[in-house]
């Protein structure tokens, strides 16, 4: 009997489960079959955009990448949902329109990308002044077809509602007017594939969304349509931000460039190099600390120790970079402006009017140039160079870029200063006089292709008495280990470009500065160990231990120095060979170089530091100082001396009333363009 019952009770349970199923693909068939339009939308936005990242950056993990195809899915799901508001019959006409906006972005794009590499922006639209060719481009490529594979997207949606209107679909789905009932319920749909996507992401993805200069790794993680939703809203802001306060802006600018003490005038450095050429190097992580620091008797940068040994080299210069790093350090040098307090002046304010060097050579009769093998809208350089005005920008397409010539994030140092020295030693026999800016790139963090940089030991090796060696970790292993190897290769590579030039007698009448854009970013501890190496138990020695400095945060903080080297090949022994240890910014060497190259930017923040000297003040973005006496942290209001002397609260007041002042005034005319000459001229001025 029980057998019976419990064979009975199987079989009720197999066959609720069995209409269960039925039930549920009935749904499935009846949701499929009512929402036809909804599904042929998502689904054909969601191939165009996957199109996209396909025809563009070719690597599977890219145009396949789970994350982007959630997003855009997220994105079209989102769009769809509010469709179901419309009528049945009338539906189509905003699928249709969405479909015409959506493929545009997808077309746009790709047409952008077969020219720059890169992903479009709004903000472009009004830098069309300073990219003429863009429209050109555009006009020419315009007929390629796989500019035009998007359209049949659109094409395919026309299809299917034909197709639905004949078998009189629209009427068939218009007896259930739940239309809000069904947006919502879509919405929801929206909402679970936004967490289930937003789940997916890393610190990084979030950290490059905000800052939006790398597009294509937002296009890859983010999708097509966020990227652009975003590329809105931050091309935007700036205009949002600069409406209001403009006269409060500009009066304080006048007031502050009225009452400001220049320390101008001239001095024994004054057209020294007028008229030479000038090469620039942008020292990608080059710190200071490096210079002079040797493994085993090995030095680190013996290129960078010639040049500082020989020449005039700023041992207390800081770069004064916030959340744009390089970009920001060339801002700073190149305008002696400080970096924006939201955004970063390349990205969010390219369309505002700067004086960079070039510029202000450009009058001079000098040809400007700037050469960097990446991509050529990183960073927004594309727009921002010619702003400054570099009259002309090399970039990874002037180079030839293989596989075996890339180290970390694009053509390693050695063969772009091998490319750039032909292009030079043209530019040399084509002008009278140059100025040339080049931006190394191989010195990047993370420091991790080692095998890549060519040997250098950073170990601690010891002979013992009998003759063996022993040979203790160090700092093997260790990210500033790593970056020491870096930048051994980097200084290597410098090395064969100052070579070259000399070899091409590109020296003999040439300006040679190097300035490194900012610090690499290491850890705190690895300082620590390289300052307090304890072999007997390969860590740091203990704090007890008589010979323990700890490398604390003001430490850390000063160490972040940069290299500021000006070298010329017949410098050695002469006057001008000197350590020069004030206080010195990115912001100072505008005024510096160009009171020796006989040019003058006058709205310059930072000031010619033989004359301001040992007076000088480094303000950073963050609101911290230094100058020769003591290193303030604004956050903690608190201060580390430098110098025995006491040091008044009124003085360091003062400064921390400059330092917040020239933040202001720096961030003003950047947000408000107060260097636009056509602006000033309708305010009257
Ligand atoms: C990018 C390179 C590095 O082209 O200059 O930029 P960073 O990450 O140092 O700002
Ligand atoms: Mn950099």
């Amino acid at each position: 009997m029980k057998i019976v019952k419990n064979t009975f009770n199987k079989i009720k349970k197999e066959i609720i489960k069995r209409i269960k199923t039925i039930k549920r693909d009935h749904l499935i068939k009846q949701y499929f079959k009512n929402n036809v339009l909804f599904l042929s939308f998502v689904v054909l936005m969601v191939i165009n955009s996957t199109l996209l990242r396909f025809l563009c950056m070719h690597s599977i993990d890219n145009y396949l990448s789970f994350k982007a195809i959630l997003a855009d899915t997220t994105v079209v799901v989102f769009i769809g949902a509010f469709g179901y508001l419309f009528k049945p019959k009338n539906r189509f006409a905003y699928y249709m329109a969405f479909s015409i906006v959506l493929t545009a972005i997808c077309m746009i794009n790709s047409v952008y990308y077969t020219f720059y590499t890169s992903f479009a922006s709004i903000s472009m639209l009004s830098l069309t002044q300073y990219i003429g060719d863009v429209g050109d481009a555009v006009v020419e490529n315009v007929l390629q077809l796989k500019d035009l594979v998007y359209l049949i997207a659109p094409i395919a949606l026309i299809i299917v509602h034909i197709r639905l209107r004949k078998k009189n679909y629209y009427k068939k789905i218009e007896i259930k007017p739940e239309r809000k009932k069904m947006t919502v319920k879509t919405l929801s749909a929206a909402g679970i594939l936004l967490v289930l996507f937003l789940l997916t992401l890393t610190s990084l993805d979030v950290s490059r969304f905000f800052k939006q200069w790398n597009k294509e790794y937002i296009v890859m993680k983010f999708g097509i349509y966020i990227y652009q939703g975003n590329d809105v809203i931050t091309s935007i802001q700036p205009k949002i931000n600069s409406m209001f306060g403009y006269d409060k802006a500009k009066k304080n600018f006048n007031d502050y460039f009225e009452n400001r003490n220049k320390y101008d005038g001239t001095n024994e450095y004054t057209n020294i190099f007028e008229g030479k050429n000038v090469v620039v190097i942008h020292g990608e992580s080059m710190m200071s600390n490096a210079i002079g620091l040797t493994f085993n008797g090995q030095e680190v940068t013996p290129t960078l120790n010639k040049l500082a040994n020989e020449g005039m080299y700023f041992s207390n210069f800081y770069s004064q970079v916030s959340v744009g790093t390089s970009s920001d350090s060339e801002l700073t040098y190149n305008t002696s402006l400080m970096p924006t307090k939201s955004g970063t002046a390349f990205v969010s304010y390219s369309d505002r009017e700067y004086v960079g060097i070039p510029d202000l050579l450009n009058e001079k009769g000098y040809y400007t140039f700037s050469m960097h093998a990446n991509n050529a809208d990183f960073w927004n350089r594309r727009a921002m160079h010619v702003n400054m005005g570099y009259q002309r920008f090399y970039a990874k397409a002037d180079y030839e870029v293989s596989k075996e010539n890339v180290i970390g994030l694009g053509l390693n140092d050695k063969e772009f200063f091998k490319q750039s020295l032909e292009k030079i030693e043209k530019i040399n026999a084509d002008n009278e006089k140059w100025y040339g800016l080049l931006i190394m790139l191989t010195n990047h963090t993370p420091f991790s292709e080692v095998d890549k940089y060519g040997e250098f030991d950073v170990s601690l090796k010891e002979t013992k008495e009998d003759g063996t060696e022993v040979v203790y970790p160090y700092m093997e292993g260790t990210k500033l280990g790593n970056y020491f190897k870096s930048l051994h290769y980097a200084d290597a590579a410098l090395g064969e470009f100052i070579e070259g030039l000399d070899e091409r007698g590109l020296l003999e009448n040439t300006v040679f500065v190097l300035y490194g854009d900012h610090d690499a970013r290491l850890p705190r501890k690895d300082y620590n160990l390289l300052y307090n190496y304890d072999k007997e138990t390969n860590s740091v020695l203990s704090s007890e231990d008589p010979n323990y400095k700890e490398y604390d945060y003001y430490q850390y903080e000063l160490g972040r120095k940069v290299p500021f080297i000006i070298w010329t090949k017949d410098m050695k022994g002469t006057e001008l060979n000197f350590i020069n240890t004030n206080a010195m910014g990115m912001y100072d060497v505008v005024p510096t170089l160009g009171n020796m190259l006989g040019f003058k930017n006058e709205y310059a923040l930072g000031h010619d530091i033989y004359n301001i000297k040992e007076n000088n003040i480094v303000v950073f973005p963050n609101g911290n100082w230094v100058n020769n006496k003591l290193y303030y942290n604004s956050q903690k209001a608190e201060y580390m001396p430098l110098v025995e002397e006491a040091i008044s609260e009124e003085e360091i007041n003062s400064n921390t009333e400059y330092t917040n002042k020239l933040l202001d005034v720096s961030n003003d005319i950047i947000v408000f363009n107060l260097l636009n000459k056509d602006k000033n001229k309708e305010s009257g001025e």
